[in-house]
């Protein structure tokens, strides 16, 4: 059997239940032992530092083609160093279907970017845009057996939207094949008539957007979403909940018993509507636009509170970077309306960082909380626990090195994302990720990729979200 390849030492090793004091000894990439005075060839000192499991983003765009032609600042290459470099070792991307397109076809055209490419290990889920006969009929199971466990589904845009129907006959699917559902929860018709006023009354800066895509839109979708769920018996995730009023009808659905699971972002504990104004009402606003937008200082405590009860259950960034020059989001015709601005901004390298020092490091939330919503809880609800997410023996030695004490600002030249700017330039952050570990070798150093790009693609399992209780 042979020693340990590695030990890292003198730690405080911290899971989503407990925090101890303890070394890891890792051998073929796996956590071969806990314990103390652990001793091999190779070892790390981490006296002074948490260890955590390694991040788990469970929401970022990467390499995704849009409809108007403009290019997503991120490839797997880059999307995954800068996921590295910000204390994650797996990230769940997306394959987006275009309508007319096979979702196989589709889903081979993301695996064909991402292999070879990937700084972390990866796992894709799907985005059912054009629910023919074939999807819903073959692809779709056939893809779910395969171990695309889970896949996510729009209320809104022009290309992506789905009506009632629709949801109805998708949710049916995933049902069947134990596909666990993810939801963008914002109201189409209601969005398109609001963008309509607002343009007729000359109202087009991309302050805007953020009064289009109300609260109240958001709102009802998120009930719809989870009365269609309710119609047919299955669960589901509410994905990016910007604010108190979603975070209501979360609140009552589980009070009903029903299995609904929700998600929030840094965005909505950061930001607000106001910072869509830019510099004087200019397009400087457009950084900040992505959807749902961020609200208001009542909904960012409403979502503090979600993170401290319950009523999330992961964090992530949804980064989804688009550059601010005209390759992005500064293109002629985003000048004219905020409608064609690209929605999104980037935050997979910011997203532990802001959570760690705006809820750990300010006693918002614990320790324990950090690490279930950024890591355990994705990895349970996305099927790939107890190998990710877990600091347990037979687990990946998917480990971040964590320095609490650390203290220096947000800045854009420090990051690794293609993007060419960072909504949160500036920002005091207190806690940051001093080395990431996939599967047993360093990836990241000190705010410094430090490998070749050996992420794999990783096969899910069913979510835990059909577990029966
Ligand atoms: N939804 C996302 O999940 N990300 C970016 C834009 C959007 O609408
Ligand atoms: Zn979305
Ligand atoms: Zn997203």
């Amino acid at each position: 059997m042979g020693g340990l390849d590695l030990v890292i030492t003198g730690g405080t090793v911290v899971t989503a239940a407990d925090s101890y004091a303890a070394d890891i000894g890792i051998k073929n990439g796996r956590i071969a032992q806990i314990g103390t005075g652990l001793a091999a060839s190779e070892r790390i000192d981490a006296t002074g530092l948490l260890v955590l499991p390694g991040g788990i983003d469970a929401h970022v765009h990467l390499d995704q083609p849009t409809s108007d032609g403009t290019t997503m600042a991120d490839d797997f290459a880059s999307g995954t160093r800068s996921a590295a470099a910000g204390g994650n070792t797996t990230v769940l991307p997306f394959a987006l279907q275009i309508k007319g397109q096979s979702l196989r076809a589709c889903v081979e055209d993301y695996r064909r970017k991402a292999q070879g490419n990937c700084h972390t290990d990866v796992a894709f889920h799907l985005i059912v845009s054009d629910p023919t006969p074939q999807v819903l009929g073959q692809e779709l199971p056939a893809l779910v057996q395969d171990g695309f466990t889970s896949f996510k589904v729009f209320m809104t845009y022009d290309d992506l939207v789905l009506n009632d129907a629709q949801l109805l006959d998708v949710f049916e699917v995933a049902r069947r094949e134990r596909a666990l559902v993810m939801v963008h929860a914002e109201g189409h018709d209601a969005i398109r008539h609001l963008t309509r006023r607002l343009e007729s009354e000359g109202r087009t800066a991309p302050y805007y957007h953020a009064q289009a895509h109300a609260q109240i839109a958001e709102r009802e979708a998120t009930h719809r979403a989870i009365s269609h769920a309710q119609l047919i018996d299955m669960p589901i995730v509410i994905v990016h909940v910007s604010g108190r009023d979603p975070m209501e009808q979360i609140q009552w659905a589980r009070g009903r018993g029903l299995k609904v699971f929700a998600e929030t972002c840094p965005q909505y504990i950061t930001l607000t509507a106001e910072d869509l104004r830019g510099l004087n009402m200019d397009f400087d606003g457009a950084k900040y636009v992505c959807s749902p937008p961020p609200r208001d200082a009542d909904s960012q405590a409403a979502i503090w509170q979600g993170l401290r009860d319950g009523t999330f259950d992961i964090f992530s960034s949804d980064h989804c970077p688009f550059r601010i020059d005209a390759t992005g989001k500064d293109t002629p015709r985003a000048r004219t309306s905020f409608k064609w601005v690209p929605n999104g901004i980037p935050g997979v390298e910011t997203r532990l960082p802001i959570l760690f020092s705006e809820g750990v490091s300010k006693g918002r939330i614990s320790l324990q909380r950090f690490v279930a919503l950024t890591s355990t809880n994705p990895a349970r609800l996305y099927g790939l626990y107890p190998r990710k997410g877990s600091i347990a023996v037979g687990a990946d030695a998917d480990l971040t090195l964590w320095d609490p004490a650390l203290s220096r600002p947000i800045r854009q030249i420090d990051l690794h994302h293609g993007c060419d700017y960072t909504p949160y330039e500036g920002m005091q952050i207190t806690g940051w990720p001093v080395r990431t570990i996939l599967r047993g070798r360093t990836i990241a150093l000190d705010g410094q990729v430090c490998s070749e790009a050996g992420g794999q693609e990783l096969s899910r399992a069913t979510s835990e979200a059909f577990a029966r209780d």
